[in-house]
């Protein structure tokens, strides 16, 4: 009995040691299978470090970590090369000058040379680079190949990046809140510090060298000028030190309006003398407690930021009044493109807010010092599930440009969905703007390489958080490690990615690999055909959280992402000839297939064309059975992941499974809300009704307002199509209420779905009584952006298998908690 117990204990124990939570990432360095590990037995058993740096000594940790994870061995440190075989590791020059018969390659900075090689009658392996921080990409590199199971046999390879500069950006605030985060609160501040606990920056560091990207801004483009205040900056170092081993830089956002607001001036005027020597000297305070610093980033003259144009001066006098402060400690000045007028006067069929960074940057080009980087959202509006390619990317040739890329889902599901974005960023990097004839793809723009220029890149938007999976969504991750491969290798494909991600978060089992990779490949394009369709963006509401269906958010506002919906039509005519003129900003070439509507991809045509609803699509449905259908395919598709995601029941860590479980299925649930909003929105406004005759019509559901009711009341939904039948329940008595109806269809196997709306601000209980028994039970927990009954709050709970026989009485208890009412929209009851 005793050993028994005993043996139970340990089993637990171990369940816990490997329980996976996501921190590890993709760098966990899982034990291999003895069959995959024997083809690293001639891997050397020691490892010599040429050199001595902080980088350079991660790398050599970093690869005894892995071999001894994945190997089982623990590779012998040697200060000089050894009479053996051994792993050498260190910079070109450190190499040569040990072993100067060795020939190698030119290789650009950070990028790396793995090989094995011969000298002195002994095979060694070879991990060398320019500078310190492409050793450890190199080391990086290998460890990655072996968690791949990749043969390394005979390995002579050289990597390079494909662009210059790879940063991400954290929109953390110093009170650690993070804008637009959705993986929990800030790693780096908390109540306007830095925290004292740094170990989750320096595991950042780490992913982020994993994938070669060198900087990150730390916290939000919204900036709060204390950042670069005196007795802020040796905390500000403590950051830097935490990334310093990773060679990742840091840098800050600031405020450019930070000489008057703390500086004690009264203007913040760039061209004025007493403004750039207040910056110059912030940057050398800066540059004594970190001087490694990066740079800084800057939003200005953009949705209530103050810049330039408050003195009627340009985002290049302002950019170039910082870069020249940074220039001397070698820093970077990230200017964003995001710049445009929020009050835009709707009524205009001429105002177009897509027209704003082109129409404020191009006239501006050549005028940028060279430390000076653009930085550019993917599209010419703001994230969304699909925009074209913003045209300033052609348009900008005498100009540092760099993508501004959001890992961070804030349009595509906020990690509540699951959304691999690299399908569409390939697209985005592919997309030749032919700014001279063919032969112009976005990637080689960021490169520097069409224009010649020296610096260019990739930026991705992140905002991990505390959370154990950093996102909030395990699969969120892939898009981090997806952002990071491709700013390294543009031509690296969409499922490459998918696939080495999968194999290096999840192991080896094919079918495992299979299925996710299914998922994740196929799910931006799921996402964007239950949200916003055929180029009309996502049709969220723009003015709150930006997760849930909103309509009518975005019309008749400043803020310019109309997509001029009514009675007859849909979408924004930005032709040159009838419309905004947005096409002519792109070369002749683009132009011409964006301005007619003929040749205008379906998947933009809303973006570029105002059409009836009966306009005939290339695809040869019409606008509206368009909107249906895709709708409809989209959230069947986000149900059939949740099928596939259950046949992998056993093959993954049970506690992982899980948690993905739970999301894939809140995932279908939002899925439908948003298929019913939209759907139903556009069937009252068109009133042409769907050939399938699947909109408005809901055979098995039962309203919630339609049930007998004890406490509850009806509550109307805003907007009413957020919810079934434009209406709710709700209960404001603190001892619960009760929702019931009788089931009065044939005998038989059941599932039953209970939409309820879980908001975040109160944790309300249910359970579910089938007669008197009790058949289910939960708690609104769920981390959603709501504080209201609506299409952000609104949630799915399935209840499988319910034997149900005509005349069984079904009730509900819903009992509120805090501002949350226990709010109920509907029951479906369907055959299984
Ligand atoms: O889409 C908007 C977001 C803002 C964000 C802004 C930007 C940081 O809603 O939260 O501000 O983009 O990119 O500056």
């Amino acid at each position: 009995m005793k050993n028994y117990l005993w043996l139970v204990a340990l089993g637990m124990c171990a369940g816990c040691l490997h329980a996976e939570t996501g921190r590890e990432a993709w760098l966990r360095y899982a034990p291999l299978k003895d069959s995959a590990r024997a083809q690293y037995d001639t891997l050397p058993a020691s490892i010599v470090l040429l050199g001595d740096s902080a980088v350079l000594s991660s790398a050599r940790a970093e690869m005894i970590r892995g071999i001894r994870g994945m190997l089982g061995r623990t590779l012998r440190i040697e200060k000089g090369v050894p009479g053996e075989s051994a792993i050498i590791l260190g910079t070109m020059e450190s190499i040569k000058a040990a072993v100067p018969a060795l020939a190698l390659p030119e290789i650009a900075q950070d990028g790396f040379f793995i090989a094995s090689v011969e000298f002195g009658g002994l095979c060694h392996f070879i991990i060398a680079s320019p500078n310190d921080r492409g050793a450890l990409y190199g080391a990086f590199a290998l460890l990655g190949k072996i968690a791949r199971e990749e043969s390394i046999a005979g390995i002579h390879e050289v990597q390079q990046p494909y662009a210059p500069v790879r940063w991400v950006n954290q929109w953390d605030n110093l009170n650690g809140t993070i804008e637009r985060g959705y993986g929990g609160p800030s790693i780096f501040f908390d109540n306007d510090t830095v925290r004292a606990d740094l170990a989750r920056v320096g595991e950042y560091g780490r992913l982020l060298a994993s994938l070669g990207i060198h900087g990150c801004t730390v916290n939000n483009v919204n900036a709060n000028p204390r950042v670069i205040q005196d007795d802020f900056l040796p905390q500000l170092a403590r950051i830097a030190d935490a990334f310093r081993p990773w060679g990742v830089q840091l840098a800050v956002s600031v405020d450019l309006s930070s000489p008057q607001k703390t500086g004690g001036l009264d203007t913040f005027d760039p061209a004025d003398p007493r403004v750039s020597a207040w910056w110059r000297g912030r940057v050398e305070a800066i540059y004594r407690h970190i001087p490694d610093f990066g740079g800084f980033t800057v939003k200005a003259d953009s949705e209530g930021r103050l810049g330039p144009s408050s003195y009627g001066r340009t985002p290049a006098d302002a950019a170039n009044m910082l870069a020249r402060a940074l220039r001397p400690h070698g820093g970077i000045l990230f200017y964003r493109a995001f710049v445009y007028d929020h009050h835009l006067d709707w009524r205009n069929p001429k105002n177009d807010r897509a027209r704003a960074a082109y129409d404020i940057f191009h006239p501006l080009d050549g005028k940028f010092d060279d430390n000076v980087i653009v930085q550019a959202k993917h599209g010419p509006i703001d994230f969304q599930a699909r925009e074209p390619v913003s045209p300033i990317f052609g348009g900008l040739r005498r100009t540092n440009i760099a993508v501004e890329l959001p890992v961070m889902q804030e349009y595509t599901g906020q990690q509540k969905h699951v959304c691999f974005l690299m399908p569409s960023w390939k697209e985005i990097l592919g997309f030749d703007l032919q700014a001279d004839g063919p032969g112009t793809p976005v990637k080689d723009i960021l490169a520097g390489k069409s224009f010649h220029r020296p610096m260019g890149g990739y930026v991705g938007v992140v905002n991990v958080g505390t959370d154990a999976d950093w996102l909030g969504h395990p699969m969120g991750m892939a898009n981090l490690y997806g952002f990071g491969r491709l700013a390294w290798n543009p031509d690296l494909a969409a499922e490459t990615i998918a696939n080495d991600w999968i194999r290096m978060t999840f192991g080896s089992d094919p079918a495992v690999a299979q299925t996710i990779a299914s998922i994740l490949l196929t799910s931006w394009r799921t996402y964007e055909s239950y949200t916003g369709p055929l180029g009309a963006q996502t049709l969220t509401d723009i003015l709150g959280s930006h997760f849930g269906p909103g309509v009518e958010a975005s019309e008749r506002n400043g803020w310019g992402q109309w997509h001029r919906a009514d009675e007859k039509g849909i979408g924004m005519d930005r032709t040159v000839a009838t419309g905004t003129g947005f096409t002519g900003q792109y070369a002749p070439a683009v132009a011409r297939i964006y301005e007619s509507l003929e040749t205008t991809p379906d998947n933009l045509v809303l973006f570029f064309h105002h059409v009836p609803y009966t306009h005939r699509l290339r695809s040869g449905k019409s606008v509206i059975q368009h909107i249906y259908d895709s709708h409809y395919e989209g959230a069947e598709r986000a149900e059939d992941y949740v099928a596939q995601w259950e046949s992998m029941k056993g093959r993954i860590d049970p506690p992982l499974y899980e948690s993905i479980l739970a999301r894939l299925e809140f995932q279908a649930g939002h899925a439908r809300v948003w298929r019913d909003a939209i759907c139903n929105w556009f069937h009252k406004m068109s009133q042409i009704p769907d050939a399938s005759g699947r909109v408005g019509n809901y055979a098995d559901r039962v309203e919630a307002e339609g049930m007998v009711l004890r406490g509850y009341t009806p509550l109307e939904i805003t907007p009413w199509e957020n919810s079934s039948g434009g209406k709710g329940i709700e209960c404001r008595l603190p001892e619960g209420c009760t929702a019931s109806f009788g089931f009065d269809r044939a005998a038989g196997w059941y599932d039953m779905d209970v939409e309820y709306f879980d908001q975040n601000n109160g944790e309300s209980r249910f359970r579910v009584f089938v007669g008197d028994q009790l058949v289910d039970e939960w708690v609104a927990l769920n981390r959603l952006p709501a504080q209201k009954p609506g299409g952000d709050s609104s949630t799915r709970r399935r209840i499988k298998g319910l034997g149900l026989r005509p005349g069984d009485r079904i009730r509900i208890e819903g009992i509120p908690d805090g501002e949350e009412t226990a709010a109920l929209d509907f029951v479906s009851i369907k055959r299984k």
